[in-house]
């Protein structure tokens, strides 16, 4: 599938306004790639998917995670987190991606995870980040993500953790994780 047919397969997928969001999730990305120096071409293509399940209706997700075997631990966290390891997969087998790095970097995309690569950190800055967002902090984020790619994604999940915290819900392990590798 090439480009253009892979924008309007995923734009059939969601409502305007979430595709304005993976729009300037592409557009952040490909910034990104290019000043840390990644493939913006790859890290455009895992922006194009990484929210492609988000409006797929629970069962359908449950269903994936369960069948495909994914990580059974992510039915017992927010189902806000399953969207990310389901896009993987649709990413794999509905839209022909064979770029494991790519299909991580949908993967991981909202978890994060400890050692997470270049194109990994870059989708889920951008994702924080891209011009339609709009929560506190944003300003930080987007003022260190000019030229440190690890403290701007620390702030992120820093926010997602107090975000997390404030609303009295469990937080998954992988985030944890995630922080903790970039402190060190
Ligand atoms: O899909 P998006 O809205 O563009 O953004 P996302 O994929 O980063 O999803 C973020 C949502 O997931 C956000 O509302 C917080 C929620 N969430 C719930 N539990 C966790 C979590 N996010 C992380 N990183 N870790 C969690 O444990
Ligand atoms: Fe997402
Ligand atoms: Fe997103």
């Amino acid at each position: 599938m090439n480009r253009d047919q892979m924008i309007d397969k995923v734009k059939a997928e969601m409502p305007e306004r979430r595709w304005l969001h993976t729009q300037g999730v592409m557009d952040t990305a490909i910034i990104l790639a290019e000043r840390f120096g990644e493939d913006p071409i790859r890290a455009e293509l895992a922006a194009i998917l990484h929210d492609v399940a988000k409006y797929w209706k629970i069962e359908r997700m449950e269903n994936i995670i369960r069948e495909q075997a994914l990580p059974p631990v992510l039915l017992e966290y927010d189902k806000e987190l399953w969207h990310a390891p389901v896009g993987a997969w649709v990413a794999e087998h509905e839209y022909g991606v064979t770029d494991p790095e790519v299909l991580d970097a949908i993967r991981y995309h909202t978890s994060g995870r400890r050692g997470m690569s270049k194109l990994e950190k870059i989708v889920c800055l951008a994702d924080y980040m891209e011009p339609g967002r709009d929560f506190p902090g944003v300003t930080v984020i987007r003022e260190l993500s000019e030229q440190h790619l690890d403290q701007a994604l620390l702030a992120g999940f820093n926010s997602t953790i107090s975000f997390l915290l404030e609303k009295g819900k469990r937080i998954f392990p992988l985030t944890v994780e995630a922080r903790n590798g970039l402190l060190e």
